[in-house]
């Protein structure tokens, strides 16, 4: 759901972040949450993140989901320029399989916090349920849907393991 005055922008560095970061929108699609889905590159398009992270609170954006690989500088650039939470989402590398990713978004200095996920599709969907659980502070009817999901979530799970599965 893409949509001009969106809750949630997600951003990334590169297409290729976009097999990881589509999770974070599907997601929160499930949950009827707009979301703004931008490619921005801390390093090919720096005016592009200056511009957009500038210009996030006035642009409407509430909570903002970077995704990004390698020595991933785009969340902590991104929240050294809006005071909106931040959440990264490490993207899993080809070199070092995420663990770059990782370590260069969760190690920020006191006084700029990034929420870091975990590498890969698992930090791309939690992302999306932690923007939904600050977004549903505000918001009884997202908190219901939100505790619907969890709820439809722990009824998928049996009760004793199956040879079948
Ligand atoms: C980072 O470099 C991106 O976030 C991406 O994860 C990684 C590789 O980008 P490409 O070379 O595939 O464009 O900026």
């Amino acid at each position: 759901m893409a949509d001009k005055r969106a809750d949630v922008a997600i951003i990334m560095g590169s297409q290729s972040d976009w097999a990881t970061m589509r999770h974070t929108a599907e997601t929160l699609d499930s949950l009827g949450i707009s979301h703004d889905d931008r490619i921005v590159s801390a390093h090919r398009t720096p005016d592009r993140l200056v511009s957009f992270a500038k210009g996030a609170r006035e642009a409407g954006f509430k909570v903002i989901i970077a995704g990004a690989g390698g020595a991933a500088h785009l969340p902590g650039m991104a929240a050294s320029m809006t005071a909106l939470p931040v959440f990264g989402v490490p993207v899993e590398s080809k070199a070092l399989s995420g663990q770059d990713s990782l370590l260069s978004i969760v190690q920020m200095p006191a006084g700029i916090p990034v929420g870091t996920l975990a590498i890969g599709r698992a930090g791309a969907v939690n992302a999306a349920l932690l923007a939904a659980a600050v977004l549903s502070l505000n918001d009884a009817a997202l908190a219901k849907r939100l505790d619907d999901f969890r709820k439809a979530q722990s009824d998928k799970v049996a009760l004793r393991p199956s040879d079948e599965a």
